[in-house]
């Protein structure tokens, strides 16, 4: 298929006002009935055909103002070259799709013996033919009808207006939802489910009904959904001022679900995973991810629902201010400015692991795309979460109160229309006259338009008799695809200055009469400048970039003893981290290019650590990130030339050394943090949880190392009887990583207690195909998951199983996967051509392990082109695959 481009967009030369569909549910063959209320665009063009998209549909009828109207197929599209020459018109449309059949999950299908819908992006022209375009807008009235016993519950967007009885044991439901939406934004579900529900009252006292549906037998594991869901509707009332617009809020779970949720209008549809939990079968990370998923859509009523999207490059508008919105949410939530912290580090790990190397790759583009192939494939890291970061650098450049104000503006302006990236930005930047944002956003919008991660050098100066220090900031960025020159981006650069025995100087600058408290924010908006700082009488510690205030690649050019300082005093938890991060990663570094063992960690180094770990003053679950080392994929983006294995080697010498040097201090970690009280999934709790399974970890990698069996066989204790999840996993993952003989029964044992439960299951597959590889004889992880492909547990078709095995093997374990007999890549090209039948979408999401290829050393780099090449020249290769493996061999 040929390439969508930005600057083609057109408005349609159609609207469609109202939608009227009755369904005849049934798995194997669904009627639709259609009536759609067109009008001309008296903008466009006269005498255009009316387009519609319908994609696996047997067409039945179409009827212009009740006359049969003469149309044409084109691949993927239904043409009426001759509508009726009127300004508006009626369209009635009958056809038929097969739900069964639909193993794409987009469109209507089915799961677990229900009927579910996903719509977007282009989910809807697989169920009717329509103007699938996100700028067109409807008002939807939805008849449901299905087999009574079968499918009791027949759920819509909006309100229930009807329900009843049929002939022949069918029932029906009426549904009708007062905002116009895009297509995208329609859901329905008939299925056998149950419901939690909640009423709630809104600050404006108005009364709402939340509920969340699940299987039978599911629902005692929905308290936390539906208290996320409360805490949502509160949140984004007092944040944001902004209310739930309808009586009646549902949640639906479905097993078998492309992505984490949706956000259909009134109606979230969500993969198990995000709705689940009880604390027997989810980890405390599973409890923190229900909470930004649930926050996450429901914050999408606003942003993306009430003003949505005019094209798919515009994704960002509702996806990047929407992941902003919900990482603020969840940082609310956790309390405590130290829990706020570890929020924004977990935050940043995650868009350093996935979204800077996407930036590096074949697939890097902008946060707002100029072209695609598949829009499916855009659902990416950079739209999402650099898209957020692109807000946040926002909300930073006009302040709190100043974002608030230019939410307010963009709503006023925008409610109830499909609007642009630059409508968000203006809106932000009018209602801040006078803001670095304001002042500079022409250049500022340079964020959404070029892709790569720049590069931001920091050097300082001192100088004593002047008492002076000179900052130089430059700022850099390698070409990318298609964009050869960037241009320089403005860069909110939050900053403070350190002395050596840990003071936070006040900051003066030239010209400035007085100093300005202890942090500011500098902006660049040049190649490079300088900032003169006065009144510094020793030559200080520069802490830059302060809770990331900008997704960049900062080099500070600090050396041991300064980054020591940092990890030490400085007042922002996440530098403090990231001082912490970069002291590891220079070790890591310096052994790279030689082949033997990572030397001796140095004492300042170790001494560091075991302050962080020992300090009473620190939080749990921030010491816990700090002494993990930076991850394989985090290393190896640091490379020129990336050899798995010798990162894989290295990384564990040194988790091996820090378990051993610090031995004692682990003892102290593990006993000091255990829980005694009952779970809650908060985040003091699971920040001791956090700190004391890393304990274990190092424990247990230590003990084994020595041959003692004691650490492994408490960690074999645990995984029989800890009361909870969150221990229970950990404990099995420290055996399994820890290379304990003791692993094979704790995995049976786990197996035996999920006892079919889906999700504990998918833990139970992804620890394998996680699995560290062992450095004496490594290359067994694969032939454990290509067994596990044979388990009777296993299926291609369910996609949170498929990626808890082939996705967590491909994309998460580089040493397992990146092996000298090229087996990784054999394995990935016939997992990828397999999927592809079945499920374009997933595939394609599998097919992007290859992205980093070409940095990888021999023999890596020939034979991951090799199967590359195979994967392009398969003749039947979905338009998602195709634009994946050909970007990749570009
Ligand atoms: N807006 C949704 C994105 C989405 C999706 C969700 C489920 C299955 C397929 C999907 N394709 C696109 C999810 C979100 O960002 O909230
Ligand atoms: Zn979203």
């Amino acid at each position: 298929a040929s390439a969508i481009r930005r600057e083609d967009y057109a408005a349609p030369a159609f609207w469609i006002r109202t939608v009227e569909l009755t369904f005849d549910l049934d798995p194997a063959k669904t009627i639709v009935a259609s009536k759609l209320a067109i009008e001309r665009n008296p903008q466009a063009a006269p005498g255009q055909a009316l387009v519609l998209h319908g994609e696996d549909l047997t067409l039945l009828r179409c009827l212009a103002d009740g006359e049969s109207v003469s149309f044409r197929h084109e691949e993927g599209l239904l043409v009426i070259d001759h509508p009726p020459e009127k300004d508006a018109f009626t369209l009635e449309i009958r056809n038929t799709c097969a739900p069964e059949k639909n193993t794409q999950l987009s469109g209507l299908y089915t799961s677990t013996g229900g009927l579910f819908t996903q719509c977007e992006a282009e989910g809807f022209r697989r169920i009717t033919y329509f103007l699938d375009r996100p700028d067109v807008m409807a008002v939807f009235s939805v008849t449901l009808r299905a087999d009574k016993a079968k499918y009791p519950v027949l759920l819509s967007n909006g309100n229930l207006v009807e329900q009843g009885s049929l002939d022949n044991g069918r029932h029906f439901a009426k549904w009708h939802d007062p905002f116009p939406k895009p297509s995208y934004l329609f859901a329905l579900v008939a299925a056998d489910l149950v419901c939690r529900e909640q009423k709630i009252v809104s600050r404006s006292g108005k009364e709402h009904l939340l509920q969340v549906y699940v299987r039978r037998g599911d629902l005692d594991k929905t308290e936390h959904a539906m208290a996320s869901l409360i805490a949502s509707v509160a949140w984004d009332e007092a944040r944001f001022g902004l209310p739930l617009d309808l009586d009646r809020f549902m949640i639906v779970a479905v097993s078998d679900f492309n992505m984490g949720a949706m956000e259909n209008k009134g109606l979230n549809v969500f993969n198990t995973k995000y709705v689940l939990a009880s604390p027997a079968t989810a980890t405390d990370g599973d409890f923190a991810g229900i909470e930004s998923v649930v926050g996450h859509e429901y914050f999408h009523n606003w942003t993306g629902n009430r003003i949505t999207c005019r094209d798919w490059f515009q994704l960002s508008l509702k996806e990047g201010l929407t992941v902003y919105r919900d990482q603020e949410f969840s940082m609310d939530m956790a309390g405590s400015p130290s829990a706020r912290a570890v929020k924004r580090i977990d935050d940043v790990r995650g868009l350093r692991a996935v979204q800077f190397p996407e930036d590096a790759g074949p697939m890097a583009h902008p946060v707002r795309p100029d072209r695609y192939q598949e829009i499916n494939n855009f659902y990416t890291a950079t739209v999402y979460e650099k898209g957020a970061e692109v807000v946040r650098m926002m909300a930073t450049l006009v302040g709190r109160e100043g974002f608030r104000r230019g939410m307010d503006l963009y709503f006023e302006r925008h409610d109830g229309q499909a609007v642009t990236c630059d409508d968000f930005a203006q809106a932000i930047a009018d209602a801040n006259p006078g803001s670095a944002l304001a002042v500079n956003l022409a250049q500022f919008k340079h964020w959404y338009a070029q892709a790569g991660t720049p590069r931001l050098t920091a050097r300082g100066s001192h100088d004593v008799t002047t008492r002076r220090f000179t900052l130089t900031l430059t700022q850099s960025a390698l070409p990318s695809p298609g964009q050869p020159d960037k241009q320089p981006c403005v860069m909110p650069v939050v900053m403070g200055l350190i002395s050596t025995d840990g003071r936070a100087l006040p900051l003066r600058l030239a010209g400035e009469e007085a100093a300005h408290g202890t942090e500011r924010t500098l902006v660049l908006t040049q190649p490079e400048e300088s900032f003169v700082f006065e009144d510094i009488d020793d030559a200080p510690v520069p802490s830059l970039l302060r809770g990331f205030s900008a997704p960049v690649v900062l080099d500070s050019g600090l050396y041991d003893g300064a980054l020591i300082t940092l990890l030490r005093h400085d007042h922002d938890a996440f530098n403090r981290w990231e001082a912490g991060q970069r002291l590891a990663l220079n070790r890591l570094l310096a052994a790279l290019p030689g082949t033997g063992e990572l030397p001796a960690l140095d004492d300042a180094y170790i001494d560091a650590m075991r302050a962080v770990l020992r300090d009473p003053a620190l939080d749990p679950a921030f010491k816990e990130l700090v002494l993990t080392p930076p991850g394989e994929g985090y290393v190896a983006e640091q490379c020129a030339e990336v050899d798995p294995q010798r990162i894989h080697r290295l990384r564990e010498e040194m988790r091996q050394q820090l378990a051993a040097r610090l031995h004692a201090d682990w003892l102290w970690a593990w006993e000091a943090h255990q829980v005694r009280e009952g779970y809650r999934p908060d985040a003091v709790q699971s920040g001791k949880r956090a700190l004391a399974n890393l304990a274990l970890t190092m424990l247990v990698l230590d003990a084994v190392a020595k041959g003692d069996p004691v650490w492994p066989g408490r960690a074999y204790q645990r995984v029989k009887d800890a009361g909870q999840m969150t221990d229970r996993h950990a404990a099995l993952k420290a055996l399994i990583d820890g290379h304990s003989p003791l692993a094979q029964g704790a995995l049976a044992h786990f197996h035996g207690v999920a006892a079919g439960d889906d999700l504990v299951l998918d833990k139970w597959f992804a620890a394998q195909a996680q699995a560290a590889e062992p450095l004496d004889g490594g290359g067994v992880v694969l032939g454990r998951v290509k067994a596990l492909l044979k388990h009777p547990d296993f299926s291609m078709k369910n996609p949170n199983r498929l990626r808890s095995l082939v996705g967590s093997f491909c994309r998460e374990n580089p040493a397992a996967f990146h092996r000298a007999d090229a087996a990784g890549y054999v394995f990935w090209a016939d997992r990828v051509l397999e999927l592809d039948a079945i499920n374009p979408q997933i595939a394609a999401r599998i097919a992007r392990a290859m992205d980093r290829w070409r940095v990888l050393a021999e023999p890596y780099r020939s034979a991951a082109r090799e199967a590359l090449a195979r994967v392009a020249g398969s003749a039947k290769l979905s338009d998602d695959v195709r634009e994946i493996v050909s970007k990749a061999l570009e």
